[in-house]
């Protein structure tokens, strides 16, 4: 599939069935041999890509960064950090993607930039009441001498969203607001310049190829006015008239990206990162002249239980139907503890999906890899798009125990060392090997930016490719299967009726997806032709617990 520079029907819509592959670019391959992903790598493994089945990849920021937060930190929007390679590979990347049958979407992050940006220091310099500071939130501080933070705003990772600089003549000056790390200034959504800087950035990137963008947290971009204090809701998700969660007005800025993307041959497409747990809230990022589509964390948060997944997948497809977006299933990203890990724990009390609601928990990593294998079936099944991210498709775990000196996650400072954070689910992939750094980087050269366990070897591409039942090549058919298959993708399902601890649908035409959850074996229906299953069926043909099978159906 051509995605870019094609202009048939097929195209227009791809992105509502697509399989998106996502790219954390500093562990994903290194072609440089620096210990850190690059696009030289990316773009050596690109034939992997294409064999495992995927329709487009999705890219991390690539952009200069200090890399306070893993390059959410930008400090210039058209450009490419030397780390990652040039504009001209980033050029040749977009170019030898398509070529691949690969769209490419790249990662915007509207709501903040760098402190090391050329606004940003510019707003520094020019002291308070200039015009460079309104491209940003400073506000007098409270107190006799303005020594206390405007209001009581807490940061995502731990510790006050404001800091106090100093002005330029020395003196104890502003506040500036960070809902994220005092690396990454919130800008100003109020301000006319960020909006068209922003469209120009969209346009600077359409205009060398890109297919689209993922928005980083899409639903923060504005505040309330006059920032009133928060009191008690603090927290990641928003209740209804947050002053900085989830704003009505932001819906402004989505219809203005929109028109920029429709004027586009083909239109360009963007996927919205909203921790928002309001399915109808959500549904309206993806109204008709909104975003394309947004990631579904219902079903990403949902325990591995029959009825924690049947309700997550009734109330996302009802709540995105009645929009007539298409649901995006996602089991796992960069922000979260990968689900191989997530599914080892014990489902009946699940706390969250970071490592650190597991440690501590007993983990079974046999049966989080069943499960991760059943899970990735149900997902590809379902009606929609599906994310997959770099890894799960080897079984990847967690990696629970990084060496507290390696850690990078400002979540491991701004906690005092309390909370791990995300670390343990960016390490570079095993390719191939014995030993670290497993075909990664070459093997003469220093070691990757995070050490990988030497037990990955048991994960790596080329063991898992060699064996016929690996996760790999369960992820190979099922990607295969689905591509081609005319019921999977985008459209509807009808549940089907199973015991309490199973799950069955049927998709038009002729198919039907069954998990069981339960230890009794999930007999199957009379005549169902098996055509893929997540794991071998009990001697007598019925599913056993913790397995998916996709079924051949006539009714
Ligand atoms: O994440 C948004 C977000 O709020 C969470 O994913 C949060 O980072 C996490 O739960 C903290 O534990 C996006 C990016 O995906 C993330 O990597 C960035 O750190 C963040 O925005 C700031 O740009």
């Amino acid at each position: 599939m051509s995605v870019a520079g094609s202009s048939d029907a097929r195209a227009h819509d791809w992105w509502r069935s697509a399989v998106v592959y996502q790219i954390y670019i500093r562990s994903f391959a290194d072609g440089d041999g620096d210990g850190n992903g690059d696009i030289a790598g990316l773009r050596s493994r690109l034939p992997y890509l294409a064999e495992l089945g995927v329709d487009a990849i999705w890219i991390n920021p690539w952009y200069p960064s200090p890399m306070a937060d893993g390059g959410y930190d930008v400090a210039d929007f058209r450009a490419i950090a030397p780390m990652f390679g040039t504009m001209d590979d980033a050029e040749a990347l977009i170019h030898e993607a398509h070529e691949a049958g690969l769209g490419v979407l790249l990662d915007i992050v509207p709501n903040h930039t760098s402190d090391q940006h050329a606004w940003f220091r510019a707003a520094l310099a020019a002291g308070p009441g200039s015009a460079e500071r309104q491209r940003y939130i400073f506000r007098p501080g409270r107190g006799a001498n303005g020594e206390e933070p405007p209001n009581d705003w807490h940061s995502v990772f731990g510790g006050e969203a404001w800091t106090q600089v100093k002005e330029p003549d020395g003196r104890p000056g502003e506040w500036y607001l960070h809902l994220f790390a005092p690396e990454q200034p919130d800008l100003n959504w109020n301000d006319p310049r960020t909006s068209q800087e922003f469209d120009d950035i969209l346009r600077f990137w359409f205009d060398r190829g890109a297919d689209g963008f993922r928005i980083d947290v899409a639903h923060s971009l504005i505040k309330q006015d006059d920032l009133p204090d928060l009191g008690d809701r603090f927290g990641l998700l928003p209740s209804l008239d947050h002053p900085h969660w989830d704003r009505d007005e932001v819906h402004d800025v989505y219809r203005r990206w929109r028109r920029v993307a429709d004027s586009y041959d083909p239109p360009r497409i963007f996927v919205g990162e909203a921790w928002i747990d309001d399915p109808e809230r959500m549904a309206r990022y993806v109204r008709p002249d909104e975003l394309h589509t947004t990631f579904n964390f219902v079903f990403l948060e949902a325990p591995w239980r029959a009825d924690a997944m049947r309700d997550a997948v009734t109330r996302s497809l009802a709540e995105q139907g009645a929009v007539g977006a298409p649901v995006v299933w996602v089991l796992s990203n960069h922000d979260v503890a990968r689900h191989a890990s997530r599914f080892a724990r014990d489902q009946r009390d699940v706390a969250g999906s970071n490592l650190d609601d597991l440690l501590g928990r007993p983990a079974d990593l046999g049966a989080g890899l069943r499960r991760a294998r059943a899970a990735a079936l149900l997902m590809l099944a379902l009606p929609g798009s599906v994310y997959l991210y770099q890894g799960e498709e080897l079984g990847l775990p967690e990696v629970e125990d990084l060496p507290e000196d390696r850690l990078t996650d400002p979540t491991w400072r701004r906690s005092r060392q309390t909370v791990r954070g995300r670390d343990g689910c960016r390490v570079p992939i095993p390719w191939s090997g014995d030993a670290p750094p497993f075909g990664f980087s070459s093997d003469d050269v220093g070691s990757p930016w995070l050490p990988q366990p030497p037990s990955w070897s048991d994960h790596s591409v080329a063991t898992l490719a060699a064996d016929p039942d690996s996760i790999l090549n369960l992820y190979r058919t099922a990607l295969r299967l689905r591509r081609h298959h005319p019921a999977l993708g985008d459209g509807t399902l009808r549940w089907l009726e199973a015991p309490g601890d199973a799950l069955m649908f049927a998709r038009q035409p002729g198919f039907a997806c069954a998990t069981n959850f339960a230890s009794t074996p999930l007999e199957l229906p009379d005549g169902a032709r098996v055509l893929l299953a997540s794991d071998p069926l009990t001697a007598h043909g019925a599913v056993p617990r913790d397995t998916t099978v996709w079924l051949e159906a006539t009714h």
